[in-house]
């Protein structure tokens, strides 16, 4: 069973929402949580809706005001950065990225779905696309939220960028908080390079280094 499946839109929003927040579909998700402790039997399914509901209405109380995350980008190669995220109420998302570790050249920087770095940069699944679009590069209309632009790296394998964005916010229901940046073995080639993968991926090749979005202190 892929990723995907198991952490399916329909179970992710009855958790989140406060709309489906009594409803039976969390009661559905609780017996996982089910356990025994030394012969004493713990059973959290009759009290754990109200548990899940409270702490998932405290996380949609984020909805202005100024806001800053970071994301530390690592992987299985020399690569590595830092990206940094700010907005001010619900505004662009101003992002700085600075990564050392690359070839010279052109590298995709992506946002993807999942914050799940289990199995290195390759759990993050594919690109972020809340809006069920197609692939493009930031400044077309039609993209992925997760599209964000080649960086290009100097010749000493550094490469900064500060990139300004609508599409990805830091609260709301399109929040980038908990989806990882990965910076791309290859330049992306905006559907154009005729390879079976352009389409949807643009080519952009392996993985260098990948880290997840998380809220910091202003
Ligand atoms: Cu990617």
């Amino acid at each position: 069973m892929s990723a995907r499946t198991i952490l399916s839109p329909s179970q992710t929003f009855s958790l989140l929402s406060p709309v489906n927040a009594t409803a039976s579909p969390i009661r559905a998700t609780i017996p996982s949580l089910s356990s025994s402790i030394s012969g004493l039997s713990l059973n959290l399914t009759r009290y754990s809706p109200n548990l899940y509901t409270s702490a998932a209405r405290k996380l949609l109380t984020v909805v202005s005001g100024s806001k800053k995350a970071v994301a530390v980008l690592k992987g299985n190669s020399n690569v590595e950065g830092v990206v940094t995220l700010t907005q001010e109420d619900d505004g662009q998302t101003t992002v700085k990225v600075r990564v050392a570790g690359l070839t010279p050249g052109h590298h995709w920087l992506h946002l993807h779905e999942y914050g799940d770095t289990s199995n290195g940069c390759i759990s993050t699944v594919a690109h972020f696309d809340p809006n069920g679009t197609t692939h493009g590069s930031l400044e077309d209309e039609i993209r992925y939220a997760g599209d964000l632009g080649n960086l290009v790296a100097n010749a000493d394998g550094v490469a900064e960028a500060t990139i300004t964005d609508n599409q990805i916010p830091l609260s709301g229901p399109n929040s980038v908080v908990g989806r990882p940046f990965v910076v791309h073995e290859l330049e992306d080639d905006l559907g154009k390079g005729g390879h079976e993968l352009s389409l949807t991926t643009g080519n952009a090749g392996g993985r260098l280094a990948c880290g997840v979005v998380r809220l910091i202190p202003l």
